[in-house]
């Protein structure tokens, strides 16, 4: 239809995507093969049988948790770079075919490094992909590393030691820093010496906030981590103080309307709170977060809030412009964009 191709033609940024979240159920299974890596028993485990059992189960998530198990389970099959590679580039190959034309990316270390893959695997496989992208594509690429909330802050902050030695700052083979994973449960600012040691050293910071967890987490994401942007945020709804203080200083929400449903955030995208945010002025983009998970790419969820929202063309102009904004790159290509 008419507003589907004008959703497809709309030059998409993505800031919340995760890079392990792009493992589809087939690449896992050719991976593990490949790598000798054995996934669950299925005996125990029947949805680990075939790609289409996986598939179904995804269809079932009950909370974020229940969703981290399958995708921790996932990422073991990811054993060389050039299954790093791979993996970056199938995403980079269909946020294309979407219409993204900047993508700024999500990849957890910690969890590789404790199943004994070097650090350097892991980024210049990454990297790699990320290259192949600009050039094939002309799309801009960033790299954003996530801390794990449910291992130790000494795990976290061994792998920014790592970062910051082999000067992947100052090279730009990373541009920042997240927080992800459970949320409810570990401190709210168990990574505070690393963002502090981020800030003073001009590095970006983000997080994941207010998903699962109340608006004390985003309080917290921005207080404790002076961090600038908010990854979800979408339980600023239950504060309307701190919904506008996020207005008023312009921190960028990167929201995941069908992740949302999938995790049981919210019942149904309508009550993903979009028109809320619209009306206060709230900065949004709107992103995948693990499609190979939660069943569709950018687009999908861009369709998706046109479908329950039925937005302006004027309100998807202010959505786009705002995603351009709100993006990590430098001005010069920000005005390209726009
Ligand atoms: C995630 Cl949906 C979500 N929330 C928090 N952490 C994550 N890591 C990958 N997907
Ligand atoms: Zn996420």
């Amino acid at each position: 239809t008419k507003i589907h191709q004008f959703l497809q033609d709309l030059p998409k940024c993505e800031h919340h995507v995760h890079l392990e979240g792009c493992l589809t159920p087939e690449l896992m299974f050719t991976l593990a093969a490949r790598n000798g890596v054995s996934l669950p028993d299925t005996e125990k485990r029947p949805e680990f049988s075939s790609p289409a059992t996986l598939y179904e189960r995804y269809e079932h998530f009950t909370s974020l948790d229940d969703f981290l198990s399958y995708y921790f389970i996932g990422m073991s099959v990811l054993q060389q770079q050039g299954d790093f590679e791979a993996l970056a580039w199938e995403y980079f190959q269909k946020a294309h075919a979407d219409g993204v034309h900047h993508a700024e990316v999500f990849f957890d270390p910690q969890e590789h490094l404790n199943r004994g893959v070097a650090f350097d695997t892991v980024v210049s496989g990454f990297v790699a992909g990320c290259r192949r992208a600009e050039q094939e594509y002309g799309m801009t690429t960033k790299l954003i590393m996530c801390f794990v909330k449910h291992l130790p802050a000494s795990d976290a902050q061994k792998v920014f030691d790592l970062a910051v030695e082999a000067g992947h700052f100052e090279s730009g083979a990373l541009h920042g820093i997240g927080a992800s994973s459970s949320e409810v449960g570990p401190p709210k600012d168990m990574f505070k010496e690393i963002y502090a040691t981020a800030y003073s050293k001009g590095i970006r910071r983000t997080a994941h906030a207010g998903e699962e967890g109340d608006p004390s987490y985003i309080r917290a994401a921005l207080e404790a981590y002076k961090s600038q942007r908010i990854d979800h945020g979408i339980r600023l709804i239950d504060s309307p103080s701190l919904l506008q203080q996020v207005a008023k200083d312009e921190i960028l929400l990167t929201v995941c309307p069908v992740s949302n449903v999938k995790l049981r955030c919210f019942d149904h995208i309508s009550k993903v709170p979009i028109r809320t945010f619209l009306d206060a002025g709230v900065r949004f983009s709107i992103n995948s977060d693990d499609p190979a998970y939660f069943g569709g790419f950018i687009l999908h969820n861009y369709c998706s809030v046109q479908e329950a929202f039925d937005l302006s063309i004027a309100e998807w102009r202010t959505i786009a412009e705002n995603s351009i904004n709100g993006s990590w790159v430098e001005q010069e290509r920000k005005s390209e964009l726009l």
